[in-house]
């Protein structure tokens, strides 16, 4: 290809053509049937359609994320959550101060309550529910290291009274991790012992299996919402 500065013409040679006919379909399949300037690459305008078309769409895309960003972060949305926050930690407080007040102690994300009177099994449960708890469900070792600290024979809300020898949780869910004194569960001399007590709490498996019209302390649980 040669640029001729005088003529300001671009002469292309693109060959030896024996006549005149084969130069012009040479020279047509090179700068393109129209006439407009094509590159030299075979479909090459396919390619540009279809960069500038996913640049578009790109462009599009950015422009619908920006405004949902700027839709769902409204002065409006932001007040709404920001009051649901508030109420649901006023909300909190207002728990909190009153389990506290009623003497409950907490401990990892649930409230407990230890009585001062003894009762059967039963009825300790039924306190319990009065105050919108349960009797204690224990499902992890750092709970049961928890329940010895108070060095008090105390019943769990543990139990194999609907059936001899499957232990359920007051909530219904069967015994997985259990703390069993040595020897224990023995329903001692054939006695029908349905109802579980943290009985030796100065051994890290502290559980024994007793009658449940004994009277005993008892531990409720509240677990907290988080
Ligand atoms: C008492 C009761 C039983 C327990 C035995 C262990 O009799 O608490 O439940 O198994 O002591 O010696
Ligand atoms: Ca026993």
């Amino acid at each position: 290809m040669v640029y001729d500065k005088d003529e300001s013409e671009i002469t292309i040679e693109i060959g030896n053509f024996p006549d005149a006919s084969a130069r012009s379909v040479a020279l047509k399949s090179y700068i393109g049937e129209d006439g407009e300037a094509a590159t030299a690459v075979p479909g090459g305008k396919l390619h540009r359609y279809v960069a500038v078309s996913f640049c578009l769409l790109c462009i599009l895309q950015a422009a619908l994320n920006i405004s949902l960003r700027l839709a769902l972060s409204s002065p409006q949305n932001i007040d709404a959550s920001c009051k649901n926050l508030t109420e649901r930690d006023n909300l909190r407080r207002i728990n909190f101060a009153h389990y506290f007040n009623q003497g409950w102690v907490y401990f990892h994300d649930s409230f407990y309550y230890i009585s001062s009177i003894k009762k059967t099994w039963q009825d300790s449960r039924d306190d319990c529910l009065q105050r919108g708890a349960d009797l204690i469900i224990i499902n992890s070792k750092e709970e049961q290291e928890f329940t010895r600290r108070y060095k008090k024979i105390m019943w769990i809300g543990l139990t194999d009274r609907e059936t001899e020898g499957v232990w359920k949780w007051v909530d219904g869910t069967p015994l997985t991790t259990s703390f069993w004194y040595f020897g224990e569960p023995n329903n001692y001399h054939g006695r029908n012992e349905d109802c579980i007590e943290i009985k030796y709490h100065d051994n890290g498996n502290s559980w024994n299996d007793v009658v449940c019209e004994n009277e005993n302390l008892w531990i409720c649980e509240k677990k907290m919402a988080l």
